[in-house]
């Protein structure tokens, strides 16, 4: 079984910020659940290059736009590689080959007679890069995402796709398929967004007014808007329309933010109705980090999380743990350094580390480095195993983002009650006597054995730091074959591994 799963393609005007870090972590996350389920997978990921505002930053940087992006997209894609985003595919829009078949889609349109022309007169907002409705902005007359950008009036002669004419089939396409867009609440939006009749969609702007895009093959006065560009992009990266496409396309889950929802369900799937394509399989929509007390992050409030500033003073797996446990699907959800370095402490450090490191270094010292062999179980043992393999479960089947943050929340409850257990069973007590010495050697196997499963179904959360965790355990894992959770896979007499601080204690 395949899965196509692909994240937004972010614009370059600026450094890559904890939102875009969002979305592709959340990407791979998903795509390491699919792949240990044995499914063939495929993650794109990248950045979009055209457009006004990434040619603005580009004039403003004093640097040839070729250059800009060549440095910026670098950029990116270095940040995607901290994270361990494993991405098959990163996505440049002025890589030839998407930017012809771009071209080639818009020809096709022309003349089938669904472009026309005419003027237009109306406000632009350059952050959204979209023309927007009185009743979109503020009473600052400014637009609900970009309150610090003037929207700009316009008054030009561009290019336009109809799209009322898709809007019914699409209303239905939505009621027929209720995964379409997940979770619930998103649908709920979508479907406002189509109560009212469809404006045409501007596919063109005027070169003399932006020159970054992709010229249209009709009129070389224009290049291609910025968005119809880069939606493309989800079929150009499958080799559109010329490879076989089709088996990847047909699985596709695009995960977005809740700011691009109209984007991607509205004008995205009217857009691949009139080119004659199938609609996505799934739209994944996700809300937003705000800063700590729910305040926007900006600049001026000095509260922006830098991906790369928590990579190097925390690593990557605690930037990732942080969002795949922490983003709510009913709100806005928080985040901060102070935040992250106290998840990543209390949480990764004393809840997993500790324990990893005190029953790892116990089974070293007293039993020459080897998994003990456990005796009788009891039901202690039996309960605390069944709390695990449930949690592990979990990670056994196919998720949904949406379920992210709830999974990894039962792993770490199972990680409480197995520090729960370990401090009741008390091993260094149960050593001293011969007569429950068996006793400690079935404590210290439950509790290496139930730590290994969790780790295993961590490898789909902090990949990096799982594995350097199973290697002390003694475990390998073979990435070839469908994971199984399953207790007692811990082979007693074994020998572990050297065992590590994983999350060394950070303080400021
Ligand atoms: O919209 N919290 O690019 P973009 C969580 N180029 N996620 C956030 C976020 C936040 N505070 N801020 C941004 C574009 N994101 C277009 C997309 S796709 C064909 C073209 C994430 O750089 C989230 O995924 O503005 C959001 O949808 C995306 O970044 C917007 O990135």
């Amino acid at each position: 079984m395949k899965s196509y799963v692909t994240t937004p393609i972010y614009y370059v005007n600026g450094s890559p910020h904890i939102g875009h870090a969002h979305t592709s972590v959340m990407a791979d996350i998903l795509m390491r659940n699919r792949a240990a389920l044995g499914y063939d997978c495929k993650l794109t990921t990248g950045c979009d290059e055209h457009g006004q505002k990434n040619q603005e930053a580009a004039e403003k940087a004093g640097l040839e736009p070729a250059e800009y992006l060549r440095q910026r997209s670098g950029e990116f894609q270095r940040v995607f590689d901290m994270l361990d985003v494993n991405y098959d595919f990163f996505v440049h829009t002025s890589r030839p080959f998407h930017k012809e078949q771009v071209a080639r889609a818009e020809a096709k349109l022309y003349d089938a007679g669904l472009i026309i022309q005419k003027q237009y007169r109306g406000l632009y907002c350059t952050g959204c890069e979209q023309f927007k409705k009185p009743s979109d902005l503020n009473d600052e007359n400014r637009c609900q995402d970009h309150p610090n950008i003037d929207v700009e009036e316009l008054d030009e002669l561009n290019y336009f796709l109809r799209i009322e004419p898709y809007r019914q089939r699409l209303l239905q396409h939505i009621e027929d398929n209720p995964g379409f867009v997940k979770p619930a609440k998103y649908v709920k939006e979508l479907k406002q967004m189509l109560e009212e009749p469809l404006e045409d969609l501007c596919i063109s702007r005027p070169k003399r007014r932006v020159s970054l895009g992709v010229e249209l093959p009709f009129d070389t006065d224009y290049v291609t808007y910025v968005w119809f560009d880069a939606l493309i992009n989800y079929l150009t990266n499958l080799g559109w329309p010329e490879e076989d496409y089709q088996p990847w396309w047909s699985t596709v889950e695009h995960l977005i933010g809740k700011d691009i929802l109209k984007t991607h369900g509205v004008y995205w799937p009217i857009m691949l109705m009139a080119m004659e394509e199938t609609l996505p399989r799934q739209l994944s929509v996700h809300g937003h980090w705000v800063g700590a007390g729910g305040l926007k992050m900006s600049k001026t409030l000095g509260n922006v999380v830098d991906p790369v500033e928590v990579v190097d003073q925390l690593g990557a797996d605690a930037l990732r743990y942080y969002m795949a446990r922490n983003m709510r699907t009913d709100s806005d959800s928080q985040i901060s350094i102070d935040l992250i370095r106290q998840a990543y402490n209390s949480e990764l450090g004393n809840k997993l580390g500790n324990l990893l490191s005190r029953a790892g270094k116990f089974t070293s010292s007293k039993y020459d480095g080897c998994v003990t062999e456990p005796g009788a179980l009891q039901p202690e043992d039996e309960a605390l195993r069944a709390e695990v393999l449930a949690a592990a479960q979990g990670f056994a089947k196919h998720f949904e983002m949406s379920d992210i943050p709830t999974l990894v929340r039962q792993l770490v409850d199972a990680c409480d009650q197995l520090n729960e257990y370990f401090a009741a069973q008390a091993p260094w007590g149960l050593i001293k006597d011969p007569a429950t010495e068996e006793r400690c050697r079935t404590v210290l196997y439950v509790t290496l054995d139930c730590l290994r499963l969790v780790l295993e179904s961590f490898r789909q959360i902090i990949p990096t730091s799982a594995d350097r965790a199973l290697a002390m355990l003694g475990t390998e894992f073979d990435d070839n074959t469908v994971w199984a959770p399953q207790l007692s896979a811990l082979k007693a007499g074994a020998p572990l591994g050297e065992i590590e601080t994983l999350f060394p204690r950070i303080t400021e």
